[in-house]
């Protein structure tokens, strides 16, 4: 059975070919830095958005059409896990990710739910012995059914922490059952709308407990995969828990739970909480913490996630720009968390947007291989700091001085002299490399 009949595998033909069903900059074998593009990218496709979304939005009801639309129930489920390895092959990604509720519909109980969940996950455990497609991550949805209203975790009431709780101990067992590198937990309704009704420190404190239970429960099932916090700073909720990486970070060190994490990084998350997606990847990496990436893109005009497939190449290859200087994303991946528009709802449009996203990353992991080899922005920015490798810049990062000195030195300055920051030579810079990387491809 076929659900793809008129797309076949898709092919890399360089940037010069007319085929719209190719690539034309991701070359899985070709060698960049020393890696081949698909180990380095590690893309991984989203369950959620490319087999479950239905394009429906708060004013309209869905318009995808899908091969799997006459049917329901496990049956459903079933054609779309024959679908999704057909979609996989056929786009040609190492990876995928899912939330339980993705694969196998909700029983009227959990027994009932976990049911559902075995047949399915021993069906992709099946396919996955023939197929070469790993899993990256999976995670819990504990946001969509009414039981999550108040959150999860950090619900007010304790039977839902528990059922949260029973949740996230069966996607561990999924997960290690699948050996999934990663485990993710993005916040879904862990946050509040008003703080008249919120005990916060409860709530942080017991959103804590939870993941303090999840790593020791992993260490006893030994499920050895990466645990990923997915930062968002609203919606569902006002004002979300895990806001960025900052607030994150601050949390896990608090809590003492820093050694058991690393960050999921979404783009359009990292722009809703007013940063730049590469703002927040760089916050990541300098702690050590950056471990994965959903890879896809927020619209400035619109005020929402409306994860878009990625295709700003500037952003991809400061994106990329990060990952190389953390000498790639471990365990990690770049997820496309992003769905078709609501207008583009044809199947072909999910080959379309994931070809659209995979090239986007492939151009900016070349540009940004060149930016780094030609050290064009290290080299400008060690020689802006200068200062601090001789005299008293040396004393300061080393620790040798103290007020009374920094204020000796000071009365005896002249005037001071700064140099300019170059930031728009340094933005043409980055265009020249990018319209370079180009040309050098249609050559
Ligand atoms: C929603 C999140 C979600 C996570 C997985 O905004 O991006 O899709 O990636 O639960
Ligand atoms: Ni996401
Ligand atoms: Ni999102």
């Amino acid at each position: 059975m076929s659900y793809f009949n008129n797309v076949s595998n898709i092919k890399y033909e360089g940037s010069s070919s007319s085929n719209p069903l190719s690539f034309k900059h991701y070359n899985p074998e070709e060698v960049i830095g020393g890696k081949t593009m698909e180990e380095t990218l590690r893309f991984a496709v989203a369950y959620w958005h490319t087999f479950q979304a239905d394009g429906s939005d708060p004013f309209g009801v869905g318009t995808m059409l899908r091969p799997w639309d006459h049917l329901t129930g496990m049956d459903k489920a079933k054609a779309r896990v024959e679908a999704a390895f057909e979609f996989f092959e056929k786009i040609n990604v190492p990876y995928f990710c899912f939330h339980e509720v993705d694969i196998a519909p909700e029983g009227r109980t959990l027994a009932e739910t976990y049911k559902n969940l075995d047949e399915i996950v021993a069906m992709i455990q099946e396919y996955m012995k023939t197929s070469q497609v790993k899993l990256l991550w999976n995670t819990a949805n504990n946001f969509t059914n009414p039981r999550w209203l108040h959150g999860a975790a950090t619900a007010p009431n304790a039977d839902v922490f528990a059922y949260a709780a029973a949740k996230v101990k069966k996607g561990l067992e999924i997960g290690k059952e699948l050996g999934a590198e990663n485990y993710v937990f993005w916040g879904g309704r862990e946050g509040y709308e008003t703080l008249l009704n919120t005990d916060m420190k409860l709530e942080l404190d017991n959103l804590a407990r939870f993941f303090h239970m999840a790593v020791d429960y992993a260490k006893e099932i030994g499920f050895t995969g990466q645990f990923l916090i997915e930062p968002k700073p609203k919606e569902p909720t006002k004002h979300q828990y895990d806001f960025d990486v900052a607030t994150g970070l601050a949390f896990l060190q608090k809590y003492d739970l820093a050694d058991h994490f690393k960050f999921n990084i979404e783009a359009n998350h990292a722009t809703l909480a007013g940063h730049t997606f590469e703002h927040e990847l760089r916050t990541a990496r300098i702690n050590g913490m950056l471990g994965s990436v959903d890879a896809n893109q927020g619209d400035m005009l619109i005020g929402w996630d409306t994860d878009e497939f990625p295709t700003d190449l500037y952003s991809t290859t400061l994106a990329m720009y990060e990952i190389l200087l953390n000498d790639g994303l471990g365990s990690g991946g770049l997820n496309f968390d992003a769905k078709v528009r609501r207008g583009s709802f044809e199947p072909e449009d999910l080959f379309h947007a994931h070809i659209a996203g995979m090239d986007a990353f492939a151009v900016g992991l070349k540009v940004a291989h060149r930016l780094l080899e030609d050290r064009v922005l290290e080299d400008f920015i060690s020689d802006r700091y200068e200062s601090y490798t001789t005299g008293i810049g040396l004393d300061i990062v080393q620790g040798n001085t103290d007020f009374h000195k920094l204020e000796q030195y000071a009365l005896s300055l002249g005037e001071i002299k700064n140099k300019s920051g170059r930031q728009e030579r340094l933005k043409a810079i980055v265009n020249q490399y990018l319209l370079e990387a180009q040309v050098a491809s249609v050559r």
